[in-house]
């Protein structure tokens, strides 16, 4: 028998942990506490940034007591969770959306004032934390959100990235990268526990070995890293629940070498520290190079290597029976970036916890489902199988075998169809590992991320699989978590709507739904404009003190952002902002008969993708021609405000008029933005495309101005034979709007510094923006049109709220919960 141990006898030590009293004077109390004894520092003497981590500190003791009940009921509740394996998390600012959750957003505000504080100039410090570049990214957040708010257990598992999305800064017009030191200061969200880190192995080899007469391979890898884990707390919306992100950051087993340094050489005593750390260094860094490409499977394999044996070794009981895993797990890989979690699961189970082959295999199958969220090829990730074989042997031993065993499958059912064993092979002919296909073969639901979308990648990515696996394809459609995107980032609106139907819509969206009647009553519709023109100058104030740009209030706000890839094509809407502003110069029309529009512009391009830099500078070149032209009369201004991120988002998207969805049809998987815009009353220029056609078919086509070629359209002109310049013959703006260009009337008479792009188009246009370049000007004129009726515009707009109510992320997690993960009812 074990001695016994002291217990508790205090009645504080055995009591469930309180919150401070939700008033002022318990803020304002739990506030310079945490300014005292949390920084160090008196109230007199504090700097902003210990205010900040003070008022950032006292919110997370209100959700303090929540948070540990969550995490004690997840690991005694024997009901199945949702592990959400990400990449990335494109979080945005944690304060206010914190704030909100606990309903202690006036409180605070006035804890401060009480302190003589201004809680917008402490809140205006927070760096948001940019662990993501874009639509995938922020969706994982989304989710996040709204399983918290629905009170499902949840745990969101990736990467500590030190240095996030870089920050994005013009010179001369082009993009320059820099370093996103987010953590420079501190990140009072997070909780380390470097003591409960993993060791994560890479390379070595395997070798065989004789367990009882059984032949087994085993893994004796030959270096390893920690993985130390950093919890944020994921407050579900006034519900009292706080579920967990765990995000990794990587260490040195061995960090620093004493007798090295001591002999004097500073740089390799740190080598092996250096080398450990790079893991969690970057987001997704450049992979054009083999280090690069290396690192990058490094990162997968850390990840989700901790975040599997965190959930396999500590979450689960000790005593846990293997074989019902699938009763209390579903793994969701967001992506292919996690997809090696597959081999890992099946090597955790058969070489450390001793099940047999086909038992593995049978749990893994149920325990991992895939969201694709592309159907741009170059996005599918493949890894060379000697790299595989390097740093992962024996994850490489286990994929050939589920190949094997699958492709025997294949064969049993279609005979020997070479050709399409070849199709299906998890190793591609030139030996690299598809990892879509490995995720396919393993998950139990694959889906896509709106309709078209999935529809897409069923008879055109992986049709192979959708007849060989009936049942595993389904679609998801994408949405957007209103908390943030309608409640904190338009609170005009937010106001409004609970004025007019009541409370409950944010947890509830489809009530919107009860607006649709106020879109005929006219001092709703005055109600809802002056929302729209108050946070029109609210966005002039931010860009004014951000970047110095100045807004004209009357003129319409025609957005785009996203990121900068040509199959988004911000090229076309750049045309058509040339040949607008050929027009007037060249007399063509005269400045008073163009609609008064803003241009606003924001676009990251990837360090490495040469034509989008060149795209951003021509977009800037114009920009600085157009505003500056007295010809224009003001008419016409072109914004591109640098390192467009959440916290921008949060407010270029309620002052929006006009959203630009304008890819190529068949390539926008889905858009999250397109949802975010019509939520806040925005009309939507759009393509057939993504959930854009979802939106469309919501609101109604009287309330979006659609355009160009459908996706069958655009795959016959492909097959057919696409011949851009045919389309600049037949449409005379459009000549005339690239001849401005190459005559280098926006670089200083020098046409060649935009040829690449010009020529690109013109012999190229992977993604045929010219061919819808005509139909796109014609939808613009009605634009124009509709928004000269006040009145009618605005009843679109308000109809466009009331009916994107379908965009929640709480539907789509519904949606995932009935398709895929079937967890169990939410309480
Ligand atoms: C994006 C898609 O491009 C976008 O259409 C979608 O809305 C979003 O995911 C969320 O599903 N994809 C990515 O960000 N990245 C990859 C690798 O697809």
């Amino acid at each position: 028998s074990t001695p016994s141990r002291p217990q508790p006898t205090h009645p504080l030590a055995v009591a469930p942990v309180t919150a401070p009293e939700a008033t002022v004077d318990g803020f304002v109390e739990q506030f310079l506490r945490n300014l005292n004894n949390g920084r160090g520092v008196a109230l007199s003497a504090s700097t902003p940034n210990d205010r900040y981590f003070a008022l950032a500190a006292t919110v997370r003791d209100y959700l303090m007591a929540r948070w540990l009940e969550d995490v004690r009921r997840q690991r005694t509740a024997q009901s199945k969770g949702v592990a959400y394996l990400s990449a990335e998390y494109l979080l945005g600012r944690q304060l206010d959306n914190n704030l909100l959750a606990t309903g202690l957003t006036e409180i605070a505000g006035e804890a401060l004032a009480a302190c003589g504080l201004d809680i917008d100039e402490v809140r205006a410090l927070e760096i948001e934390p940019g662990l993501g570049n874009g639509g995938l990214g922020r969706l994982a957040a989304c989710f996040i959100d709204s399983l918290a708010t629905m009170g499902v257990p949840n745990i969101g598992y990736g990467i500590r990235y030190e240095y996030g999305i870089f920050r994005q800064t013009f010179v001369d017009g082009q993009q320059v990268e820099q370093a996103d030191s987010w953590l420079s200061l501190g990140s009072p969200w997070e909780f380390p526990h470097p003591e409960a880190a993993q060791t994560i192995s890479f390379g070595g080899h395997t070798e065989t070995y004789d367990d009882d007469g059984v032949v087994r391979s085993r893994w004796i890898p030959a270096w390893n890293v920690q993985a130390v884990p950093h919890n944020y707390m994921v407050p579900g919306y006034h519900n009292g629940r706080v579920n967990t992100l765990r995000l990794w950051s990587a260490q040195a087993t061995q960090g620093f070498d004493l007798r090295t340094f001591n002999s004097g050489d500073y740089q390799e005593a740190v080598r092996a520290q250096t080398y450990a750390e790079n893991i969690s260094k970057v987001l997704y860094p450049e992979d054009s190079t083999p280090q690069g490409k290396e690192l990058r499977l490094q990162q997968q394999y850390f990840f989700v290597a901790a975040s599997i044996s965190d959930f396999v070794n500590l979450i689960l009981p000790r005593d846990f029976d293997l074989t019902r895993l699938p009763e209390r797990v579903i793994f969701q890989l967001n992506d292919t970036h996690p997809v090696i979690g597959v081999p890992e699961l099946m090597r955790v189970l058969v070489d450390e916890k001793g099940l047999e082959w086909d038992a593995a295999w049978a749990i893994t199958r149920e325990c991992f489902a895939y969201t694709c969220h592309t159907l741009l090829p170059e996005a599918l990730e493949v890894w060379p199988s000697d790299l595989l074989g390097r740093l992962l042997p024996r994850h490489l031993e286990i994929i050939y075998r589920i190949n094997d065993e699958f492709l025997d499958e294949v064969r049993e059912r279609y005979g020997d169809d070479e050709d399409r064993i070849r199709r299906m092979s998890i190793i591609a002919p030139d030996g690299a590992v598809r990892m879509a296909f490995l995720a396919t073969v393993a998950g139990s639901k694959v889906n896509g991320v709106a309709e078209l979308h999935s529809q897409l990648l069923r008879e055109k990515v992986l049709p192979d699989f959708d007849e060989f696996f009936p049942g595993k394809f389904t679609n998801v459609t994408n949405g957007v978590t209103p908390r943030r995107f309608v409640k904190l980032a338009n609170p005009g609106l937010s106001r409004l709507i609970t004025d007019t139907i009541g409370p409950g819509w944010l947890t509830d969206l489809d009530r919107l739904r009860e607006l649709e009647p106020f879109a005929d009553d006219a001092s709703f519709r005055q109600a809802f404009a002056s929302v729209k023109a108050a946070n029109k100058r609210a966005l002039a104030k931010t860009l004014h003190a951000r970047d110095g740009f100045t807004v004209d209030d009357g003129h319409m706000l025609d957005v785009m952002v996203k990121r900068l890839h040509e199959y988004k094509r911000q090229t076309l809407k750049l045309l058509h902002i040339v040949s607008q502003y050929d027009a007037i110069v060249s007399g063509r029309v005269s400045p008073a008969e163009v609609t008064p529009r803003t241009f606003v512009f924001g676009a990251k391009a990837a360090p490495g993708y040469a034509m989008a830099k060149r795209i951003i500078h021509l977009i800037n070149a114009v920009g600085e021609v157009v505003n500056s032209d007295p010809r224009v009369e003001g008419r016409l201004a072109v914004l591109f405000p640098p390192n467009y991120n959440v916290t921008l988002a949060e407010r270029v998207v309620p002052a929006a008029d006009l959203s630009e969805q304008i890819s190529l049809a068949g390539k926008e998987a889905s858009g999250t933005g397109n949802m975010k815009f019509a939520l806040n009353g925005a009309l939507t220029i759009g393509t057939d495309d993504g959930a854009n056609v979802e939106i469309r078919q919501l609101v109604g086509d009287e309330n979006f101005f659609l355009f160009g070629m459908t996706e069958p359209e655009v795959a016959t002109l492909a097959e057919t034979g696409y011949h851009p310049i045919d389309f600049v013959r037949a449409d005379e703006n459009l000549q005339s709007a690239l001849d401005l260009i190459s005559s280098g009337a926006f670089s200083c008479g020098d046409g060649s510094v935009f040829e690449p792009v010009v020529s690109n188009l013109v012999h190229h246009d992977p993604f045929m923006a010219l061919a819808d370049f005509t139909s796109y000007a014609a939808a613009q004129q009605k634009v124009d049109a509709l928004y000269a009726d006040t009145e009618a515009w605005t009843r679109s707009a308000i109809l466009n709220v009331a009916r994107s109510g379908f965009f929640s992320s709480d539907r789509s997690m519904r949606d995932y919960i009935d398709r895929i993960w079937h967890t169990p009812p939410v309480r």
